[in-house]
Protein backbone atom coordinates (compact mmCIF):
# COMPACT_ATOMS: atom_id res chain seq x y z
CA UNK A 1 0.00 0.00 0.00
CA UNK A 2 1.23 3.23 -1.10
CA UNK A 3 4.94 1.41 -0.69
CA UNK A 4 6.38 3.71 -3.33
CA UNK A 5 5.39 7.17 -1.67
CA UNK A 6 7.06 5.93 1.45
CA UNK A 7 10.14 4.74 0.22
CA UNK A 8 10.59 8.67 -0.98
CA UNK A 9 9.58 9.62 2.05
CA UNK A 10 11.51 7.54 4.17
CA UNK A 11 14.40 9.05 1.99
CA UNK A 12 13.89 12.40 2.71
CA UNK A 13 13.68 11.94 6.61
CA UNK A 14 16.97 9.67 6.55
CA UNK A 15 18.37 12.55 5.37
CA UNK A 16 17.10 15.24 7.53
CA UNK A 17 17.30 12.84 10.94
CA UNK A 18 20.76 12.74 10.25
CA UNK A 19 21.53 16.58 10.52
CA UNK A 20 22.24 17.52 14.18
CA UNK A 21 20.61 21.05 13.14
CA UNK A 22 18.39 22.26 10.02
CA UNK A 23 18.81 25.14 8.23
CA UNK A 24 15.93 27.19 5.95
CA UNK A 25 17.82 25.69 2.92
CA UNK A 26 17.68 21.91 4.34
CA UNK A 27 14.19 22.56 5.03
CA UNK A 28 13.16 24.54 1.25
CA UNK A 29 15.45 20.99 -0.21
CA UNK A 30 13.26 18.99 1.80
CA UNK A 31 9.73 20.55 1.33
CA UNK A 32 10.78 20.62 -3.07
CA UNK A 33 11.28 16.47 -2.80
CA UNK A 34 7.98 15.87 -0.39
CA UNK A 35 6.50 18.21 -3.19
CA UNK A 36 7.53 15.58 -5.87
CA UNK A 37 6.98 12.53 -3.83
CA UNK A 38 3.41 13.57 -3.33
CA UNK A 39 2.84 14.74 -7.23
CA UNK A 40 4.24 11.61 -8.32
CA UNK A 41 1.93 9.69 -6.10
CA UNK A 42 -0.78 11.37 -8.20
CA UNK A 43 -1.93 13.92 -5.21
CA UNK A 44 -4.41 16.63 -6.76
CA UNK A 45 -1.29 19.55 -7.39
CA UNK A 46 -3.74 21.69 -5.35
CA UNK A 47 -3.55 19.94 -2.75
CA UNK A 48 -0.11 19.41 -2.60
CA UNK A 49 0.63 23.22 -3.03
CA UNK A 50 -0.90 23.93 0.31
CA UNK A 51 0.03 20.53 1.84
CA UNK A 52 3.89 21.65 1.19
CA UNK A 53 3.37 25.08 2.12
CA UNK A 54 1.74 24.44 5.51
CA UNK A 55 4.56 22.41 6.43
CA UNK A 56 7.36 24.54 5.25
CA UNK A 57 5.83 27.73 7.24
CA UNK A 58 5.38 25.37 10.21
CA UNK A 59 9.13 23.51 10.08
CA UNK A 60 10.76 27.14 9.85
CA UNK A 61 8.93 27.70 12.95
CA UNK A 62 11.13 28.48 15.96
CA UNK A 63 9.97 25.56 17.88
CA UNK A 64 11.46 23.41 15.51
CA UNK A 65 14.81 24.90 14.18
CA UNK A 66 15.73 25.28 17.92
CA UNK A 67 14.81 21.46 18.74
CA UNK A 68 17.33 19.61 19.24
CA UNK A 69 15.66 16.88 17.13
CA UNK A 70 14.62 19.04 13.94
CA UNK A 71 14.37 16.32 12.15
CA UNK A 72 11.91 14.54 14.00
CA UNK A 73 10.08 17.49 14.59
CA UNK A 74 9.27 17.77 10.75
CA UNK A 75 8.21 14.41 10.59
CA UNK A 76 6.05 14.92 13.24
CA UNK A 77 4.26 17.61 11.56
CA UNK A 78 4.35 15.69 8.61
CA UNK A 79 2.41 12.97 10.02
CA UNK A 80 -0.06 15.76 11.57
CA UNK A 81 -1.07 17.41 8.06
CA UNK A 82 -1.34 14.02 6.21
CA UNK A 83 -3.67 13.21 9.17
CA UNK A 84 -5.30 16.61 8.41
CA UNK A 85 -5.84 15.97 4.99
CA UNK A 86 -7.69 12.42 5.32
CA UNK A 87 -9.71 13.56 8.37
CA UNK A 88 -12.68 14.82 9.05
CA UNK A 89 -14.39 14.94 12.65
CA UNK A 90 -17.75 14.03 13.40
CA UNK A 91 -18.65 11.65 11.05
CA UNK A 92 -19.68 7.40 12.11
CA UNK A 93 -21.61 5.19 10.73
CA UNK A 94 -23.68 3.11 13.01
CA UNK A 95 -26.24 0.24 12.74
CA UNK A 96 -28.27 -0.36 15.20
CA UNK A 97 -30.26 -3.71 16.51
CA UNK A 98 -33.72 -1.80 17.09
CA UNK A 99 -34.18 -0.32 13.47
CA UNK A 100 -32.94 0.00 9.92
CA UNK A 101 -30.39 1.57 8.48
CA UNK A 102 -30.09 2.27 4.80
CA UNK A 103 -27.32 2.30 2.95
CA UNK A 104 -26.80 3.18 -0.78
CA UNK A 105 -23.68 2.35 -2.71
CA UNK A 106 -23.23 3.86 -5.61
CA UNK A 107 -20.12 4.45 -7.95
CA UNK A 108 -18.50 3.57 -11.90
CA UNK A 109 -18.84 0.25 -13.05
CA UNK A 110 -15.89 -1.95 -11.60
CA UNK A 111 -15.28 0.42 -8.83
CA UNK A 112 -16.05 -2.46 -6.63
CA UNK A 113 -19.72 -1.71 -5.34
CA UNK A 114 -20.66 -5.24 -5.40
CA UNK A 115 -18.19 -6.53 -3.52
CA UNK A 116 -18.25 -3.63 -1.17
CA UNK A 117 -22.00 -4.68 -0.28
CA UNK A 118 -21.43 -7.99 0.24
CA UNK A 119 -18.09 -6.74 2.40
CA UNK A 120 -20.39 -4.33 4.28
CA UNK A 121 -23.34 -6.93 4.81
CA UNK A 122 -21.04 -9.22 6.25
CA UNK A 123 -19.22 -7.01 8.68
CA UNK A 124 -21.84 -5.56 10.50
CA UNK A 125 -23.61 -8.82 10.56
CA UNK A 126 -23.79 -9.77 14.37
CA UNK A 127 -26.35 -11.82 16.83
CA UNK A 128 -28.69 -9.16 16.80
CA UNK A 129 -27.91 -6.92 13.58
CA UNK A 130 -29.83 -8.53 9.99
CA UNK A 131 -28.42 -7.72 6.94
CA UNK A 132 -30.07 -7.35 3.60
CA UNK A 133 -28.82 -6.80 -0.11
CA UNK A 134 -30.74 -5.74 -2.21
CA UNK A 135 -29.69 -5.96 -6.40
CA UNK A 136 -30.39 -2.79 -8.23
CA UNK A 137 -28.26 -3.34 -11.05
CA UNK A 138 -30.28 -4.50 -13.22
CA UNK A 139 -28.94 -3.97 -16.15
CA UNK A 140 -26.12 -6.37 -16.16
CA UNK A 141 -27.94 -10.04 -15.52
CA UNK A 142 -24.24 -11.03 -14.42
CA UNK A 143 -24.83 -8.54 -11.44
CA UNK A 144 -27.37 -9.70 -10.04
CA UNK A 145 -26.33 -13.20 -9.83
CA UNK A 146 -22.59 -12.11 -8.90
CA UNK A 147 -24.57 -10.66 -5.61
CA UNK A 148 -26.51 -13.72 -5.02
CA UNK A 149 -23.45 -15.53 -5.08
CA UNK A 150 -22.10 -13.28 -2.92
CA UNK A 151 -25.24 -13.55 -0.39
CA UNK A 152 -25.04 -17.06 -0.59
CA UNK A 153 -21.34 -17.76 0.28
CA UNK A 154 -21.77 -15.21 3.76
CA UNK A 155 -25.51 -16.63 4.30
CA UNK A 156 -27.25 -12.69 3.90
CA UNK A 157 -30.29 -12.97 1.89
CA UNK A 158 -30.52 -10.69 -1.65
CA UNK A 159 -33.51 -9.22 -2.47
CA UNK A 160 -33.96 -9.20 -6.61
CA UNK A 161 -36.86 -9.41 -8.98
CA UNK A 162 -36.80 -10.49 -12.39
CA UNK A 163 -37.47 -6.60 -13.84
CA UNK A 164 -35.45 -3.60 -15.00
CA UNK A 165 -37.27 -1.37 -12.80
CA UNK A 166 -34.96 -0.23 -9.91
CA UNK A 167 -37.48 1.54 -8.45
CA UNK A 168 -40.02 -1.36 -7.86
CA UNK A 169 -37.46 -3.20 -6.76
CA UNK A 170 -35.76 -1.07 -3.89
CA UNK A 171 -39.60 -0.12 -2.72
CA UNK A 172 -40.35 -4.19 -2.76
CA UNK A 173 -37.25 -4.24 -1.03
CA UNK A 174 -38.05 -1.80 1.52
CA UNK A 175 -41.21 -3.46 2.36
CA UNK A 176 -39.86 -6.91 2.78
CA UNK A 177 -36.41 -5.52 5.08
CA UNK A 178 -39.39 -4.05 7.51
CA UNK A 179 -41.18 -7.00 7.38
CA UNK A 180 -38.26 -9.62 8.68
CA UNK A 181 -36.92 -6.45 10.90
CA UNK A 182 -34.00 -6.36 9.34
CA UNK A 183 -31.36 -3.76 10.44
CA UNK A 184 -29.17 -3.11 7.16
CA UNK A 185 -30.40 -3.08 4.12
CA UNK A 186 -27.58 -2.32 1.22
CA UNK A 187 -28.71 -0.86 -2.03
CA UNK A 188 -26.09 -2.06 -4.54
CA UNK A 189 -26.68 0.15 -7.74
CA UNK A 190 -25.88 0.20 -11.40
CA UNK A 191 -22.74 1.85 -12.46
CA UNK A 192 -21.63 2.99 -15.55
CA UNK A 193 -18.30 2.86 -17.43
CA UNK A 194 -18.61 7.06 -17.34
CA UNK A 195 -20.32 9.45 -16.09
CA UNK A 196 -23.96 9.82 -17.66
CA UNK A 197 -26.96 11.49 -17.23
CA UNK A 198 -29.37 8.57 -17.27
CA UNK A 199 -27.50 6.64 -14.40
CA UNK A 200 -27.29 9.68 -12.33
CA UNK A 201 -31.02 10.08 -12.57
CA UNK A 202 -31.58 6.80 -11.75
CA UNK A 203 -29.45 7.20 -8.43
CA UNK A 204 -31.39 10.30 -7.65
CA UNK A 205 -34.29 8.74 -8.28
CA UNK A 206 -34.05 6.02 -5.63
CA UNK A 207 -32.41 8.25 -3.30
CA UNK A 208 -35.55 9.78 -3.32
CA UNK A 209 -37.39 6.65 -2.75
CA UNK A 210 -35.14 5.11 -0.30
CA UNK A 211 -34.06 8.04 1.88
CA UNK A 212 -31.51 6.33 2.65
CA UNK A 213 -29.34 6.69 6.11
CA UNK A 214 -26.16 6.78 4.49
CA UNK A 215 -25.15 6.97 0.43
CA UNK A 216 -21.72 5.74 0.02
CA UNK A 217 -19.64 6.38 -3.17
CA UNK A 218 -17.55 3.74 -4.04
CA UNK A 219 -13.90 4.71 -5.85
CA UNK A 220 -11.66 2.57 -6.93
CA UNK A 221 -7.93 3.93 -5.87
CA UNK A 222 -5.96 2.05 -8.39
CA UNK A 223 -7.25 5.34 -10.71
CA UNK A 224 -5.82 8.23 -8.81
CA UNK A 225 -7.08 11.91 -9.75
CA UNK A 226 -9.44 10.14 -12.28
CA UNK A 227 -11.83 8.82 -9.02
CA UNK A 228 -11.87 12.21 -7.58
CA UNK A 229 -13.14 13.93 -10.75
CA UNK A 230 -15.48 11.45 -10.65
CA UNK A 231 -16.40 11.57 -7.18
CA UNK A 232 -17.06 15.22 -7.13
CA UNK A 233 -19.99 14.52 -10.13
CA UNK A 234 -21.12 12.06 -7.73
CA UNK A 235 -21.01 14.81 -4.71
CA UNK A 236 -22.21 17.82 -6.85
CA UNK A 237 -25.83 15.64 -7.73
CA UNK A 238 -26.26 13.33 -4.65
CA UNK A 239 -24.51 14.59 -1.96
CA UNK A 240 -22.69 11.29 -0.44
CA UNK A 241 -22.13 11.10 3.48
CA UNK A 242 -18.63 9.38 2.62
CA UNK A 243 -16.80 6.87 0.59
CA UNK A 244 -15.74 3.67 0.49
CA UNK A 245 -11.85 3.08 -1.24
CA UNK A 246 -11.24 0.01 -2.63
CA UNK A 247 -8.40 -2.00 -3.87
CA UNK A 248 -5.36 0.05 -1.85
CA UNK A 249 -3.89 -3.84 -1.89
CA UNK A 250 -3.22 -2.60 -5.35
CA UNK A 251 -0.68 -0.76 -6.99
CA UNK A 252 -2.05 2.47 -5.43
CA UNK A 253 0.11 5.14 -5.54
CA UNK A 254 -1.89 7.16 -2.58
CA UNK A 255 -3.53 9.69 -5.00
CA UNK A 256 -6.92 9.24 -4.68
CA UNK A 257 -6.67 8.38 -0.95
CA UNK A 258 -4.73 11.63 -0.05
CA UNK A 259 -6.75 13.93 -2.30
CA UNK A 260 -10.46 12.79 -2.18
CA UNK A 261 -11.13 14.44 1.06
CA UNK A 262 -10.44 18.31 0.39
CA UNK A 263 -12.24 17.95 -2.80
CA UNK A 264 -14.87 16.64 -1.48
CA UNK A 265 -15.26 17.25 1.57
CA UNK A 266 -16.63 14.32 2.78
CA UNK A 267 -14.35 11.31 4.79
CA UNK A 268 -13.10 8.00 3.49
CA UNK A 269 -15.10 5.63 5.42
CA UNK A 270 -13.84 2.37 4.78
CA UNK A 271 -11.32 0.76 2.61
CA UNK A 272 -11.24 -2.19 0.76
CA UNK A 273 -7.72 -4.18 0.47
CA UNK A 274 -8.39 -7.48 -1.14
CA UNK A 275 -11.32 -9.65 -3.07
CA UNK A 276 -12.21 -11.83 0.09
CA UNK A 277 -15.54 -10.74 2.16
CA UNK A 278 -13.46 -10.25 4.63
CA UNK A 279 -10.68 -7.51 3.10
CA UNK A 280 -12.55 -4.38 4.04
CA UNK A 281 -11.31 -2.12 7.30
CA UNK A 282 -12.57 1.04 8.87
CA UNK A 283 -10.34 3.80 7.51
CA UNK A 284 -8.62 5.78 10.59
CA UNK A 285 -6.84 8.75 9.02
CA UNK A 286 -4.10 8.87 11.73
CA UNK A 287 -2.99 5.21 11.05
CA UNK A 288 -2.63 5.57 7.66
CA UNK A 289 -0.79 8.28 8.05
CA UNK A 290 1.49 5.96 9.93
CA UNK A 291 1.26 3.49 7.32
CA UNK A 292 2.23 5.95 4.64
CA UNK A 293 5.52 7.29 6.91
CA UNK A 294 6.40 3.58 7.27
CA UNK A 295 5.71 4.09 11.04
CA UNK A 296 3.38 0.74 10.74
CA UNK A 297 0.01 0.33 11.32
CA UNK A 298 0.19 -1.05 14.99
CA UNK A 299 -3.77 -0.54 16.38
CA UNK A 300 -4.74 -2.35 12.78
CA UNK A 301 -2.60 -4.86 13.67
CA UNK A 302 -3.44 -5.49 17.61
CA UNK A 303 -7.61 -5.35 16.54
CA UNK A 304 -7.06 -8.25 13.65
CA UNK A 305 -4.98 -9.98 16.29
CA UNK A 306 -7.38 -9.88 18.95
CA UNK A 307 -9.89 -10.86 16.88
CA UNK A 308 -8.13 -14.09 16.36
CA UNK A 309 -6.53 -15.01 19.32
CA UNK A 310 -7.53 -15.88 22.72
CA UNK A 311 -5.80 -14.07 25.88
CA UNK A 312 -6.35 -16.84 28.21
CA UNK A 313 -4.77 -19.05 25.45
CA UNK A 314 -2.03 -16.99 25.06
CA UNK A 315 -1.39 -16.72 28.44
CA UNK A 316 -1.16 -20.45 28.61
CA UNK A 317 1.51 -20.52 25.73
CA UNK A 318 3.78 -18.28 27.26
CA UNK A 319 3.99 -19.67 30.45
CA UNK A 320 4.79 -22.69 28.34
CA UNK A 321 7.28 -20.96 26.51
CA UNK A 322 9.05 -19.76 29.86
CA UNK A 323 9.54 -23.03 31.24
CA UNK A 324 10.57 -24.61 27.77
CA UNK A 325 7.47 -27.05 27.58
CA UNK A 326 6.34 -25.31 24.07
CA UNK A 327 5.40 -28.24 21.70
CA UNK A 328 4.61 -28.72 18.35
CA UNK A 329 0.90 -29.02 19.36
CA UNK A 330 1.47 -25.44 20.72
CA UNK A 331 3.14 -24.39 17.33
CA UNK A 332 0.47 -25.58 15.01
CA UNK A 333 -2.21 -23.66 17.02
CA UNK A 334 0.25 -20.53 16.35
CA UNK A 335 0.56 -20.81 13.33
CA UNK A 336 -3.04 -21.30 12.63
CA UNK A 337 -4.17 -17.93 14.24
CA UNK A 338 -1.58 -16.13 12.40
CA UNK A 339 -2.99 -17.55 8.91
CA UNK A 340 -6.63 -16.08 9.83
CA UNK A 341 -5.39 -12.30 10.09
CA UNK A 342 -4.40 -12.47 6.43
CA UNK A 343 -1.57 -13.30 4.03
CA UNK A 344 1.96 -12.92 5.84
CA UNK A 345 3.21 -9.59 3.65
CA UNK A 346 0.31 -7.38 4.58
CA UNK A 347 1.06 -8.72 8.24
CA UNK A 348 4.50 -7.96 8.09
CA UNK A 349 3.88 -4.00 6.28
CA UNK A 350 1.95 -3.18 9.56
CA UNK A 351 4.55 -3.64 11.86
CA UNK A 352 6.70 -0.57 12.64
CA UNK A 353 10.15 0.15 11.07
CA UNK A 354 9.58 -3.60 9.24
CA UNK A 355 7.37 -1.40 6.70
CA UNK A 356 9.37 0.38 5.10
CA UNK A 357 12.61 -1.92 4.53
CA UNK A 358 10.29 -4.86 3.18
CA UNK A 359 10.77 -4.79 -0.98
CA UNK A 360 7.86 -2.99 -2.79
CA UNK A 361 7.32 -6.56 -4.25
CA UNK A 362 7.70 -9.01 -1.42
CA UNK A 363 5.87 -11.68 -1.36
CA UNK A 364 5.52 -14.43 1.02
CA UNK A 365 4.69 -17.62 -0.06
CA UNK A 366 1.68 -18.45 2.46
CA UNK A 367 2.16 -21.87 1.17
CA UNK A 368 5.48 -22.51 3.52
CA UNK A 369 2.85 -22.42 6.50
CA UNK A 370 0.49 -24.58 4.86
CA UNK A 371 3.41 -26.80 4.46
CA UNK A 372 4.53 -26.65 8.31
CA UNK A 373 0.87 -27.34 8.79
CA UNK A 374 0.62 -30.17 6.75
CA UNK A 375 3.62 -31.81 8.47
CA UNK A 376 2.69 -31.48 12.13
CA UNK A 377 -1.13 -32.39 11.06
CA UNK A 378 0.54 -35.59 10.06
CA UNK A 379 2.07 -36.53 13.35
CA UNK A 380 0.22 -38.25 15.91
CA UNK A 381 -0.38 -36.85 19.15
CA UNK A 382 2.69 -38.29 21.20
CA UNK A 383 5.02 -36.76 18.32
CA UNK A 384 4.09 -33.47 18.75
CA UNK A 385 4.49 -33.02 22.15
CA UNK A 386 7.45 -35.14 22.39
CA UNK A 387 9.62 -34.76 18.94
CA UNK A 388 12.55 -36.30 20.40
CA UNK A 389 10.98 -39.81 19.09
CA UNK A 390 10.16 -39.26 15.50
CA UNK A 391 12.97 -41.54 14.13
CA UNK A 392 13.78 -42.65 10.37
CA UNK A 393 10.41 -44.81 9.93
CA UNK A 394 8.07 -42.33 11.67
CA UNK A 395 9.81 -39.38 9.31
CA UNK A 396 9.03 -41.90 6.00
CA UNK A 397 5.38 -42.27 7.67
CA UNK A 398 4.78 -38.58 8.69
CA UNK A 399 5.87 -37.93 4.60
CA UNK A 400 3.45 -40.12 3.42
CA UNK A 401 1.16 -38.47 5.15
CA UNK A 402 1.62 -34.99 4.53
CA UNK A 403 2.81 -35.36 0.98
CA UNK A 404 6.28 -33.10 1.82
CA UNK A 405 9.63 -34.89 1.84
CA UNK A 406 11.84 -36.19 4.30
CA UNK A 407 14.04 -33.76 4.12
CA UNK A 408 11.54 -30.59 4.76
CA UNK A 409 10.26 -32.54 7.75
CA UNK A 410 14.14 -32.49 8.77
CA UNK A 411 14.31 -29.19 8.14
CA UNK A 412 11.35 -28.55 10.13
CA UNK A 413 12.01 -30.54 13.30
CA UNK A 414 15.53 -28.95 13.85
CA UNK A 415 14.16 -25.31 13.39
CA UNK A 416 11.22 -26.29 15.75
CA UNK A 417 14.91 -27.35 18.21
CA UNK A 418 16.36 -24.36 17.29
CA UNK A 419 13.68 -21.79 18.06
CA UNK A 420 12.90 -23.99 21.67
CA UNK A 421 16.76 -23.77 22.47
CA UNK A 422 16.25 -19.75 21.65
CA UNK A 423 13.21 -19.10 23.54
CA UNK A 424 14.96 -20.85 26.78
CA UNK A 425 17.56 -18.42 25.98
CA UNK A 426 15.07 -15.71 26.23
CA UNK A 427 13.41 -17.11 29.26
CA UNK A 428 16.52 -17.41 30.72
CA UNK A 429 17.85 -13.91 30.10
CA UNK A 430 20.83 -15.57 28.93
CA UNK A 431 21.63 -13.89 25.24
CA UNK A 432 24.84 -15.30 23.69
CA UNK A 433 27.19 -12.43 22.38
CA UNK A 434 26.87 -11.95 18.92
CA UNK A 435 23.42 -12.80 18.60
CA UNK A 436 21.64 -11.77 15.54
CA UNK A 437 18.15 -12.58 16.41
CA UNK A 438 15.70 -14.89 15.52
CA UNK A 439 16.10 -17.92 13.41
CA UNK A 440 14.66 -17.65 9.77
CA UNK A 441 12.16 -20.03 10.44
CA UNK A 442 9.46 -20.50 9.03
CA UNK A 443 9.07 -17.70 6.49
CA UNK A 444 12.25 -19.62 4.02
N1 LIG B 1 -7.82 -6.39 -5.17
C1 LIG B 1 -9.03 -5.93 -4.90
N2 LIG B 1 -10.03 -6.18 -5.76
C2 LIG B 1 -11.24 -5.70 -5.50
C3 LIG B 1 -11.51 -4.94 -4.33
N3 LIG B 1 -12.83 -4.62 -4.36
C4 LIG B 1 -13.33 -5.14 -5.50
N4 LIG B 1 -12.38 -5.79 -6.19
C5 LIG B 1 -12.50 -6.48 -7.50
O1 LIG B 1 -12.86 -5.54 -8.48
C6 LIG B 1 -13.72 -6.11 -9.46
C7 LIG B 1 -14.98 -5.29 -9.61
O2 LIG B 1 -15.73 -5.37 -8.43
P1 LIG B 1 -17.31 -5.29 -8.37
O3 LIG B 1 -17.72 -5.36 -6.95
O4 LIG B 1 -17.94 -6.27 -9.29
O5 LIG B 1 -17.55 -3.81 -8.93
P2 LIG B 1 -18.90 -3.07 -9.31
O6 LIG B 1 -19.01 -3.12 -10.80
O7 LIG B 1 -18.74 -1.67 -8.82
O8 LIG B 1 -20.01 -3.77 -8.61
C8 LIG B 1 -13.98 -7.52 -9.00
O9 LIG B 1 -13.14 -8.39 -9.70
C9 LIG B 1 -13.62 -7.51 -7.52
O10 LIG B 1 -13.15 -8.76 -7.08
C10 LIG B 1 -10.43 -4.68 -3.41
O11 LIG B 1 -10.55 -4.01 -2.38
N5 LIG B 1 -9.22 -5.21 -3.76
MG1 LIG C 1 -21.72 -4.51 -9.39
Amino acid sequence: MFSSLSEKLDKIFKNLKGKGYLTEQNIKDSMREIRLALLEADVNFKIVKNFVAEVEKRSLGQEVMKSLTPGQQVIKIVHEQLINLMDIEGFEFKVYNNKLTKVMLVGLQGSGKTTACAKLASMYRKKDIKPMMVACDVYRPAAVEQLKVLGRQIDIPVISMDTTKVLEIAATALKQAEREFANLIIFDTAGRLHIDEVMMDEVVQLKKLVKPDYIFFVADSTTGQDAVTVATEFHNKLDFDGLILTKLDGDTRGGAALSIKAVTNKPVVFVGTGEKISDLELFYPDRMASRILGMGDVLTLIEKAEGMFDAEQEEKLAKKMMKNQFTLSDFLQQLQSIKKMGPLDSIMRMIPGLSNKLPADLKIDDNALRHVEAIIQSMTYKEREKPDIINGSRRLRISKGCGRSVTEINRLLRQFEDMKKMMKKFSTGKMPKGFKGMPDFPLQ
